[in-house]
């Protein structure tokens, strides 16, 4: 740390005055959450002026995770991205990455710090990270997400700070900060529990890097999720019982072991479900978002304590939170991505991974990121690093899609990003498939006449039948039909009475 120093404050346009064509520029933000928002929005005012004078003016983007509203999509909307990692949802940018208008890296976010460290991502130009303070010897107390923003207050060259007013000043309570040295220097993450905290509450900056203070009081942008539909309160109902089951079996044990849930409707659901029923007992989730339904859960006294790198809750549920700090600051720990998603911790504590998937195939292998094998959804996010060392191992998705154009089980993913030896269990609406023990025959023979739609279950054991024998049958050229059958008639079986599948 060189100096102890008053920041200056400026306007976003004199920050953005900085940043210039090219530059690598990192923001704070795990989805929405903890996301800078004067200063991306300012970028884009920037691009849009310099692209009226055919000027060129792109940067190259690092956040947490996605960041959707507050910097993705405005940005993308002025074509001022050309690099993306390690994550993103936006529809806008989505469709800039397919058209290979941008680079996408994507990763599991438990490697962004190590990748940043290493230069892979180039050198950090830029760090913008909200904060609800900064001390004058350079203490930076994050808000709502931690993600990846103390390796890049650590890692850019020039830093500024966003103040958000906004956010309580007791989330430094929750907060658990470290970065993790380089190896052979790193040590074991002593977590026995999702609460340890081994950290700091704040961010560390040396004060020389900091250009200036812009001052905000906006709220998270973070939209709400559509309740689940009839399919995600099945998926949800067969994944309890199934939990139930485990600990009936002595797997889990009576007091339950921390659970870590993907985002969305699906998710939701099942959170849900499992909180409802009166024989799972209170539970503790070890897991990279923080959403609604585990603030109410949290409130009703069935969510005892979560480990987090963001608090991705709309505006309403986040003031309710910030008006109740009490109760919440010691039930929930924010920590950088590197250890909410650390290997050696989830499986030390024996996590339950529940992720969700486009479309699995008949062995248990996993696509959640690349619609036909090229398209870009969203990306891999924490799936993968809780998947493989998960105790249970959990991917669910809808047994069809769009009104059963589409099947969510498959001859073969053209894309995988959790494979057959990290994935345990795959559920649809359908029923549950415990792959656990079985061999690929008796995998392909459980997914296809548990967890496939019933107007797909024919062709899947055709499929099966037809193909070559070798540990693992296959039909090469019949792996892909039912995608290229998508891809050129918009049904992956053209014949299929789509009012028959919806009433099945
Ligand atoms: O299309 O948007 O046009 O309606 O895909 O599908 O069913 O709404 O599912 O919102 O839960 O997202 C895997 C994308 C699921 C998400 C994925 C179409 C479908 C719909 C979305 P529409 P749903 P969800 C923690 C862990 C990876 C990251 C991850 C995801 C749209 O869960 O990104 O797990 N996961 N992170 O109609 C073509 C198929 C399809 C399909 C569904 N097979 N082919 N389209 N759709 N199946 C979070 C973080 O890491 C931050």
């Amino acid at each position: 740390m060189s100096i102890v120093k008053q920041y200056p404050k400026i306007s976003p346009e004199e920050a953005v005055s900085h940043i210039f064509h090219g530059a690598t520029v990192a923001f704070s933000g795990f989805t929405n959450a903890g996301a800078a928002k004067l200063i991306p929005k300012a970028i884009a005012e920037q691009a849009h002026r310099l692209h009226e004078k055919s000027k060129p003016y792109k940067i190259r983007v690092l956040t947490g995770a996605s960041s959707g509203a507050s910097i993705d999509e405005p940005l993308a909307m002025e074509s001022a991205i050309s690099y993306r990692s390690p994550y993103q949802s936006g529809p806008k940018l989505r469709s800039q990455i397919n058209s290979q208008e941008v680079e996408y890296v994507d990763m599991h976010l438990s490697h962004m710090s190590q990748t940043v460290m290493g230069g892979f991502q180039g050198k950090i130009d830029f760090a913008v990270i909200e904060a609800t303070e900064i001390s004058p010897d350079g203490r930076v107390y994050l808000t709502s997400s931690i993600g990846a923003s103390p390796a890049y207050l650590k890692y850019a060259d020039r830093v500024i700070i966003e103040v958000n007013h906004h956010h309580s000043k007791r989330l430094r309570e929750m907060a658990d900060i470290l970065v993790m040295p380089p190896p052979p220097h790193r040590f074991p993450v002593p977590f026995h529990h999702p609460l340890t905290k081994i950290g700091c509450p704040y961010a560390v900056v040396d004060p020389a890097k900091v250009i200036g203070i812009v001052e905000n009081d906006a709220p998270d942008q973070v939209p709400k999720f559509t309740p689940g539909d009839e399919r995600s309160e099945k998926i949800a109902e067969h994944v309890v019982r199934f939990l139930l089951d485990e600990m009936l079996a002595g797997r889990i044990p009576k007091e339950f072991l921390p659970l870590q849930a993907g985002v969305g409707n699906v998710a939701n659901s099942v959170m849900a479900a499992l909180a409802r029923n009166p024989y799972i007992p209170p539970f503790q989730m070890f897991t990279e978002v923080f959403q609604n339904s585990l603030l109410t859960l949290m409130e009703e006294g069935r969510l005892t304590g979560a480990s987090t790198t963001s608090l991705t809750l709309t505006p309403d549920m986040l003031d309710r939170m910030y008006n109740n700090m009490d109760f919440f600051a010691p039930k929930i720990v924010l920590r950088p991505q590197e250890l909410s998603n650390h290997p050696g911790v989830i499986r030390r504590l024996g996590v339950i991974s529940i992720n969700t998937a486009l479309e699995f195939d008949i062995y248990g292998n996993v696509n959640s990121s690349h619609v036909f094998g090229t398209d870009i959804m969203n990306g891999i996010g924490g799936s993968g690093e809780f998947t493989r060392n998960a105790y249970i191992s959990i991917f669910m998705a809808p047994s069809i899609a769009k009104g059963g154009k589409i099947s969510a089980v498959v001859p073969m993913c053209p894309h995988i990003d959790n494979n057959e030896h990290s994935v345990q269990i795959v559920v649809t609406d359908q029923g549950l498939a415990d792959l656990r023990g079985l061999g690929p025959k008796q995998r392909a023979e459980k997914i296809i006449e548990t967890c496939a739609h019933p107007a797909y279950r024919e062709y899947l054991w055709k499929y099966l039948e037809s193909s070559r024998t070798g540990h693992i049958r296959h039909n090469l050229e019949k792996s892909f039909e039912l995608h290229v059958n998508l891809m050129e008639n918009g049904m992956m079986l053209p014949d299929l009475d789509l009012e028959k599948v919806a009433a099945a």
